[in-house]
């Protein structure tokens, strides 16, 4: 999964794909380089980040979705806005990406109207401040039990069970050591017998054991990529499509 940020704010790649004719030749590179999914969003979740409008989410992200599917890739929509998800949908998008799990009002019922595959991920607290002191008596428990109750929920809104996937939620709302025990039991997250998606790619947690800058952390990147398929990872959220996908091909090519 190949990530396109429309926000002026990204983390590692803000404001660079501001312009629609960017963001498609950038979709175009990453499918190219192998991304099999295209991430589009339009609201930065990164830790600090501020709220858009849902005029200002849609207008940043549905003009994307025709020209990107005709690359011959999926489309995902990182959005947590049940508008931004029925409009989204009407424009052809393949996939929900909510970080929020479904959990604003009216989301899991926009999810079900969709009939689209929707991933799940864990959160402590919200994008502003969920990095100030997040807290865990037992991380892989408490992620763990939090995604059960919202694959329950989303049985009880009518959404199949099968078009759901599950994602621990790297960075969100969790310290250095929250994520590489998260990372470290991974495994655990099998016993869903659902597909999981991770996102790690030039996240902090990677600086913070590199010393690496932001921009600098494409080896830590592929690494962990490698460390979560060999974990049971289905989908990796990247930003390095190319150097993933020749990890992905050596890892596929030593199974066995
Ligand atoms: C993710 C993810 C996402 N991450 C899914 N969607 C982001 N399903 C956006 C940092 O610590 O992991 N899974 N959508 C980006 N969020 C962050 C979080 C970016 C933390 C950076 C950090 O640097």
């Amino acid at each position: 999964m190949g990530i396109l940020n429309v926000t002026p704010d990204s983390f590692s790649d803000g404001a660079r794909f501001e312009k629609p004719n960017q963001a498609l030749s950038h979709a175009e590179s990453m499918v190219r380089e192998g991304a099999d999914i295209i991430d589009i969003g339009g609201e930065s979740t990164r830790p600090g980040a501020s709220e858009v409008t849902i005029a200002e989410e849609i207008q940043r992200v549905v003009p994307l979705i025709k020209p990107i599917k005709a690359l011959g890739c999926l489309v995902s929509i990182d959005t947590s806005k049940p508008e931004v998800m029925l409009t989204a949908a009407e424009a052809g998008a393949d996939m929900l990406n909510d970080v929020r799990a479904l959990s604003l009002s009216g989301a899991l019922k926009a999810a079900q109207q969709t009939q689209l595959p929707v991933c799940l991920m864990h959160m402590q607290g919200k994008p502003r401040s969920m990095q100030n002191a997040p807290q865990y008596k037992d991380v892989v428990a408490e992620v763990t039990a939090y995604l059960k109750s919202r694959i329950i929920a989303c049985r009880e809104a009518g959404i199949a069970d099968n078009l759901i996937s599950i994602d621990p939620g790297f960075g969100f709302g969790k310290e250095l050591q929250h994520n590489l025990t998260l990372l470290n039991h991974l495994t655990a997250f099998q016993s869903f017998g659902k597909p999981l998606l991770v996102g790690l790619s030039r996240k902090s947690m990677l600086g913070q054991i590199t010393g690496r800058e932001v921009g600098q952390r494409m080896a830590a990147s592929v690494a962990v990529a490698l460390l979560a398929m060999q974990r049971g990872a289905k989908i990796i959220r990247v930003h390095d499509v190319a150097e993933t996908n020749d990890v992905r091909k050596i890892f596929l090519a030593t199974q066995n």
